[in-house]
């Protein structure tokens, strides 16, 4: 970068054009009138739905729950086809949002942020992207996702391999031919298991390496019927009240009941029942599945049991019913036809536990018990979450203090929104804050509109810093502790909501689990104290 290339400057700078970007933009420009601009790594909005492109990529949450709710203009004009969006179905609704509110013109594409630096005299943030280009403004908002930096495995060998290979969220836009090739897929999270039915009924043969075996739950996906469109015409306010009042902002309420409030012969029919519906609710059947182990095993002893009544080879069977965690205790993927998959003649699991891969070779994957020729392979194996994407933005705050420092021994912050040091910077879904416990767009809506609040709060009594202290983040992070420790989540200890997927990374319980309503009141309080937390001047 040169020193001498021009200064563009703003009011607030966002980083990344995804759900949340979009959204604040829209806040910051059309509600506050202020100048502000995102700045995006792809050439088009979308965020994740830009980049996870894989085969299968859908949404867990149901369609009509997995929108703003910000607009009921929007709300009412836009119509999904299916219960669970496809990416590019997905990838249209973002573009209708774009170009409905006229964002992209306040969006710079292809312009990756490669650095961000608060400078203190003059209380800006300079950002510098990868073409050299130069920012300032006085806030910096970034909305850079959880999920948005792949984690490729370093497995010795992979610059050798003669075939192709794609991580899926980084998947080549034109689509892969998997015709008559031999893929091996690492990876049997929620991508893995979207992906795997849809190569295997294309490729010639699929092998799929499995570290941890993992449950899954039909989706049952269908197309809308035009008497739910009806339905939900007339239920709309109804159910974005839901999504805001329960604690994984889904458009379904929690059980009250417990798992032993009934009997044996009870509990069998009512996981059926959920089993029968499919989709993420079935962890809504019971209310103390994720607080209770004893209680968990007979949801995990449920999903057992279907998995080996599916496949019918006992080897695979045993090696996908083989789970060594609670049910939900890592994110719970929702598949369609993945366990039937395996009853194919071109697909085969590797147990990866009995045999861990030792290299890449130039043919394909060598594990400790025999080589396994690839024409192609398919990295599912997901993202250096949370800290990941913010990390590696090289964000520097006061004294030219790095958040790679601040963040040493893992994420540490106030609400999951700022860090005390890095005045006027705010992490929209950042680590400590509910976001992926929770149906995305409806913990970005309250994000977003907090972070507008504060800023118009702000101007409207003319003060120009924020910034949290270092007791308000000491609080927050044994808050992030008690909420998980009072679950099963931090039982999984491999998942990556503690960073275990990827080597080195801290070990420490990034999200907020405490629930998206309960998460809401607190920051509500915060605000209704003047900010209580932080410090303003
Ligand atoms: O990634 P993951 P993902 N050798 O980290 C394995 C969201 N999402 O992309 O469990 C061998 O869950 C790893 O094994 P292990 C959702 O929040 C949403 O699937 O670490 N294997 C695991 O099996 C989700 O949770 C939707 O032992 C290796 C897999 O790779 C999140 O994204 C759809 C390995 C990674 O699973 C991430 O899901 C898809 C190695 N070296 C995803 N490294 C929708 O709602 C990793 N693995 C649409």
């Amino acid at each position: 970068m040169s020193n001498n290339t021009p200064v563009a400057s703003y009011d607030a700078l966002i980083i990344g054009a995804g759900f949340s970007g979009m959204y604040q933009l829209h806040s910051l420009r059309d509600r506050l009138g202020l100048k502000a601009l995102v700045l995006e790594a792809g050439s088009g909005v979308g965020g994740t739905w830009y980049w996870n492109r894989y085969p299968g990529a859908r949404c867990d949450s149901e369609s009509h729950s997995y929108n703003y709710t910000f607009s009921k203009e929007l709300l009412a004009e836009w119509r999904w086809s299916e219960r669970y969006p496809e990416q590019p179905e997905i990838l249209r609704y973002l573009n209708h949002v774009a170009d409905r509110f006229d964002l992209k013109r306040d969006i710079r594409f292809d312009t990756r942020v490669t650095g961000a630096r608060y400078d203190e005299a003059a209380n800006l943030w300079h950002v510098t992207t990868e073409t050299g280009e130069r920012y300032a403004a006085q806030y910096l908002i970034t909305a850079v996702g959880c999920l948005s930096t792949a984690n490729v495995p370093k497995i010795p060998g992979l610059e050798e391999f003669a075939g192709d290979w794609y991580h899926t969220g980084q998947w080549p836009h034109g689509g892969v031919d998997f015709t008559g090739k031999r893929v091996g897929q690492i990876g049997t999270g929620s991508t893995g298991i979207q992906a795997v039915p849809v190569i295997a009924a294309q490729a010639g043969h699929l092998t799929v390496f499995q570290r941890t075996a993992n449950y899954s739950v039909p989706a049952h996906n269908a197309p809308l019927t035009p008497e739910f469109q009806a339905w939900l015409d007339s239920n709309r306010e109804e159910v974005v009240q839901t999504m805001r009042s329960t604690p994984n902002g889904h458009p379904f309420t929690i059980s009250e009941r417990k798992v032993f409030d009934v009997d044996a012969e009870e509990r069998e029919r009512i996981y059926e029942a959920a089993w029968a519906k499919g989709g993420l609710q079935f962890r809504a059947s019971f209310q103390d599945l994720l607080v209770d182990k004893t209680a968990n095993d007979t949801a995990a002893d449920f999903i057992k049991r279907k998995i080996r009544s599916i496949v019918k080879d006992p080897r695979k069977a045993a090696i996908l019913s083989d789970i060594d965690h609670p049910y939900a205790a890592k994110r719970p993927p929702i598949d369609t036809h993945y366990f039937e998959a395996y009853n194919r003649d071109n697909v085969d699991i590797v147990n990866l536990r009995a045999e861990p891969i030792e290299r890449i070779t130039p043919n394909g994957i060598r594990t400790s018990a025999r080589d396994y020729p690839l024409d192609i392979i398919v990295f599912a194996t997901g993202f250096d979450a949370m800290t990941g994407p913010l990390l590696r933005l090289n964000i520097q705050g006061a004294g030219g203090r790095k958040l790679a420092e601040a963040w040493e021994a893992g994420p540490r912050n106030y609400l999951g929104l700022q860090v005390a040091g890095f005045p006027n910077l705010f992490t929209i879904t950042g680590p400590g804050s509910p976001s992926v416990l929770c149906n995305m767009p409806i913990a970005i809506e309250q994000h977003v509109e907090w972070i507008t609040d504060c800023i118009d709060a702000m101007r409207k009594r003319g003060l120009r810093r924020i910034e949290t202290t270092e007791a308000a983040m000491d609080g927050w992070v044994a808050e992030v502790n008690r909420a998980a420790d009072a679950t099963l989540l931090p039982q999984a200890k491999h998942s990556w909501y503690l960073g275990a997927n990827v080597p080195g990374k801290p070990r420490v319980f990034m999200p907020y689990a405490g629930g998206m309503a309960h998460y809401r009141r607190i920051c509500d309080q915060v605000a209704a104290k003047g900010y209580e937390g932080f410090v303003l001047s």
